[in-house]
């Protein structure tokens, strides 16, 4: 059959999703014919209906089948209706996060006519085979549909040993452009799940539903998993035979990628062993020791970390994460002793969160003295514990969001909003006020005068090139006197921010000349 993959990546970091891809090459290995669809501005098709339509129709499938996420439910409303009226005869088949979670919704969809929940690796080509030959395909674990006004839901499939994951496919997908435009950073998943239950995240939702759906209550296979290694080397190898020097380095897209001490252990030892390129990687900051922190510094690990807050309220009361400062402090050390790059990711605007809460979030930043940190605004995401909370206290206004680079989508009274939005530019100079006397005495006076600023003066553009023109005024004088400092190397991206310590970073343009992006 002539299937035709759709993959919604609007207005995100241009990459491609890995379970469209593998499930591109295990329906192409089946001997279907297989098209993969990405939808994105920069590597794909932007969100122009027609033309979208026009290319599906090109390609004459048998079954459009589309991967997406909550953030893109209006982009799939909207097009759903006219794909179906142009290709009345086609059945459409939903899958991925969002389907996953709230199947109801999605089977309610104009132009639905089958979803699938969970993992679906090893099943997909067996259903459009069955589609194919006219056969039932009503009884098949995981699927639901509706079709000839018959609607049926099937309890989920067992989750998929993933030991021998199939691996993703380079000859339907066109992965040229988004590398490039990732500065050569290539993505691979090395596992699935996470053992964690933060309120923010969907993996104990995704887990919960497991349970529930599964007859057999979940038993049959862990949630967390790990690849096997040959299996995880073999793909990485087959990427860098296509691609060679346009790798820069491998991202490891995994949530967290040592659950599994023993694995992460190993796949340290085997990646040194054969691959000399750097990756970036997840990581839980529970059991990072002197062992792990220099296994992973032998290997070329690049540590990225929730750290979410630096107040002990947000981050386990509020976000549910389940380590405290000491333990955060403590990984972190451990990291940098043996010269780990680490990068923290940051979260503001929770909900209930306060002024001093946010300013200590910069406070313990600043001490962590990571190599990087990225600054996101909180977001609740639908299924969620939090997304709960925020629905029952009404913290909710309604706004859709697309990235968590967006504004903040909670009610707050004028003077938080205004913070909130101020901190999302400001957040390299909130950082650097608490770093050192020296740092403090220069940022001090432009954070006081720009968190000072009333609305109508901040929102202008006077003022953002102001911020600008200052942050780089002073990372040329702080780079010249040989001071610490964060700064930001490009402006598109105002949620990531370095520590320039005067040795090079070796992270993608970390290591540019201020101005230069
Ligand atoms: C890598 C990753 C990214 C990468 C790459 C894009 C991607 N999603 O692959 C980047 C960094 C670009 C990214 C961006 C974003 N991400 Co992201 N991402 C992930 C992450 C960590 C891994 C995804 C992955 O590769 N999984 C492994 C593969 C094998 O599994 P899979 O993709 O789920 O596919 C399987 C099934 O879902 C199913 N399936 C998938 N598609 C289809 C289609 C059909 C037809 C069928 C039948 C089955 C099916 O079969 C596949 C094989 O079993 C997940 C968390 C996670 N663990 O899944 C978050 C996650 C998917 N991301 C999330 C979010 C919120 C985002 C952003 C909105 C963040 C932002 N910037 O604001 C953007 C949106 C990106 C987009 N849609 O364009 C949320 C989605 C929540 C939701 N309910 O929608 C997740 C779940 C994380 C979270 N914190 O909750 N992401
Ligand atoms: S540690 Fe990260 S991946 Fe794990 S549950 Fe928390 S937010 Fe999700």
């Amino acid at each position: 059959m002539r299937v035709q993959l759709v993959w919604f990546n609007l207005n995100c970091t241009p990459k491609m999703n890995i379970g469209v891809s593998l499930l591109a090459r295990e329906l192409s290995e089946a001997g279907h014919q297989v098209s993969v669809l990405h939808l994105n501005e920069q590597v794909g098709m932007s969100f122009e209906p027609n033309e979208i339509i026009d290319s599906i129709r090109q390609f004459d499938p048998g079954l459009v089948a589309l991967s997406f996420g909550r953030n893109h439910l209006p982009h799939v409303e909207a097009l759903l209706p006219k794909l179906r009226n142009s290709l009345p005869e086609v059945p459409f088949l939903c899958g991925g996060v969002h389907p996953t979670l709230f199947p109801e919704q999605v089977l309610e969809l104009d132009g639905v006519d089958y979803l699938f929940i969970g993992e679906v690796d090893g099943l997909l080509a067996d259903f459009v085979a069955r589609l194919e030959q006219g056969l039932d395909v009503s009884s098949l674990p995981g699927f639901w549909g509706k079709r000839a006004g018959r609607i049926w839901r099937n309890s989920m499939a067992p989750l998929p040993d993933i030991r021998e994951q199939t691996w993703i496919d380079l000859d339907h997908v066109d992965y040229g452009p988004s590398l490039a435009l990732n500065r050569g950073m290539f993505e691979v998943i090395t596992g699935r799940g996470c053992p964690n239950r933060c309120s923010f995240c969907f993996n104990q939702v995704l887990r919960d539903t497991y349970r529930c759906r599964l007859p057999a209550g979940g038993k049959s296979m862990p949630y967390c998993r790990k690849r096997g290694l040959e299996n995880l080397f073999g793909e990485m190898q087959m990427i860098l035979e296509r691609f060679g020097e346009q790798v820069k380095m491998f991202s490891l897209a995994d949530d967290a990628v040592n659950f599994d001490r023993e694995w992460m252990l190993n796949f340290c030892r085997g990646y040194a062993e054969r691959f000399d390129l750097p990756y970036t990687c997840n990581l839980l900051v529970d059991g990072v020791d002197d062992e792990l922190a220099a296994a992973l510094a032998r290997s070329g690990a690049i540590t990225k970390i929730g750290v979410e807050s630096g107040s002990e309220r947000i981050r386990t009361t509020i976000l549910g994460k389940s380590f405290d400062q000491a333990t955060i402090e403590h990984a972190i050390a451990r990291l940098k002793a043996h010269n780990v790059p680490t990068r923290i990711y940051l979260m503001v605007g929770n909900p209930t969160e306060t002024r001093d809460e946010i300013l200590s979030t910069f406070r313990f930043a600043a001490r962590l003295k990571a190599t990087s940190t990225r600054l996101c605004i909180f977001y609740p995401v639908e299924g969620t514990p939090i997304y709960e909370r925020c629905v029952r206290d009404s913290l909710l206004t309604g706004r859709e969001y697309e990235n968590y680079d967006d504004l903040s989508v909670l009610r707050w009274n004028a003077e938080m909003a205004l913070l909130i939005d101020k901190v999302h530019l400001l957040h390299p100079w909130m950082q650097n006020v608490y770093l050192s006397e020296n740092c403090g005495r220069e940022y001090g006076p432009l954070l006081g005068r720009a968190l000072a600023m009333p609305e109508s003066e901040w929102a202008t553009q006077e003022t953002r090139n102001w911020i600008r023109s200052s942050s780089l005024a002073l990372t040329r004088k702080l780079r010249t006197q040989e001071i610490e400092h964060y700064f930001n190397p490009f402006p598109e991206r105002p949620d990531v921010t370095f520590l320039y310590t005067g040795e090079p970073v070796g992270l993608p343009n970390a290591d540019m000349e201020p101005g230069e992006s």
